[in-house]
């Protein structure tokens, strides 16, 4: 791998940030992710209840007793034709609700400030992606968002509601991998990302994730998913974070993220003005 032009850690953090912070950041940067228990559960859960609940209402059904097994097994009840209308009306639901985007940044909060900042831009609209099996209309090929309009200062907070494994999860190239990839990436000239794909599979990690945890990962790095040859639904939310005065790229502030915890001395920055006669 190319050397960092960032301050190295160890030396910079020494003394500063907690054992448990530098042992995070140590992990984050190694494997291009961490997975961590989700900070507020009754938030997570919260969350998976409000989906379950939307989804029966618009299947016409009543509120599910169990959720994670009414979103688990949404194939048994809807076609793959009917899927992105589905998909699309929860969608607008969950960013109707007030409550839901601070929610969300509850489940990992600490991961969150650890990694990213205590001074945020969220992502306004959070996505909803539901992967039944075998359907391949909702796929997303191996890519980085760094590619398309992403600032590299970014990172995704990506939440699942059911169990998720194999390929019912994402997969993600190790820093490594994706540096090597990277570097030969001239050889592939205009090969599709399908290929780019069979190149690497044998270095990719599918993401093994419990119901209950979470998964901050670096958007810079490779990353994507396939096909759901598993017997069960996925549903995962995911939705970018970043230091707000961190440089943006085509997603602006304002428009695509907002901040959502400016600190005092930085608003009172923004909005200062120096006297006129000092201007001069
Ligand atoms: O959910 C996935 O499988 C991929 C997600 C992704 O590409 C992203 O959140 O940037
Ligand atoms: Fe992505």
């Amino acid at each position: 791998m190319a050397p960092s032009r960032a301050p190295d850690i160890a030396a910079t953090s020494a003394g500063f940030l907690d054992p448990a912070e530098v042992a995070m950041t140590a992990q984050f940067l190694k494997q291009g992710y961490v997975i961590q228990p989700a900070a507020d559960r009754l938030a997570l859960d919260r969350i998976r209840d409000h989906l379950a609940a939307t989804t029966a209402r618009y299947l016409g059904e009543s509120v599910p007793s169990d959720s994670g097994d009414f979103l688990n097994r949404l194939h048994e009840k809807v076609s793959g034709e009917a899927l992105n209308d589905l998909r699309l009306a929860v969608i607008q639901d969950i960013n109707a609700q007030a409550w839901l985007r601070p929610a969300y940044f509850a489940v990992a909060r600490n991961t969150i400030e650890t990694l990213i900042g205590n001074e945020l831009a969220m992502q306004r609209r959070i996505n909803l992606s539901i992967q039944m099996p075998h359907d391949d209309k909702s796929l997303l090929p191996v890519h980085a968002d760094v590619w398309s309009g992403d600032s590299a200062f970014e990172a995704v907070l990506w939440v699942p509601f059911v169990d998720v494994f194999a390929t019912k999860s994402m997969f993600i190239a190790a820093p490594e991998t994706n540096a090597e990839m990277q570097a030969r990436f001239k050889a592939f000239g205009d090969q599709s990302a399908e290929d780019l794909y069979r190149d690497i599979a044998g270095q990719l990690t599918f993401l093994d994730i419990p119901y209950g945890h979470v998964l901050l990962f670096n958007q810079n790095l490779m990353h994507g998913n396939r096909v759901n040859t598993e017997s069960e639904t996925r549903w995962t939310m995911n939705c970018r974070f970043k230091s707000v005065l961190s440089p943006y790229a085509d997603k602006k502030l304002g428009e695509f993220f907002e901040p959502i915890t400016l600190r005092a001395m930085t608003r009172i920055g923004m909005d200062h003005e120096l006297p006129t006669r000092f201007e001069e």
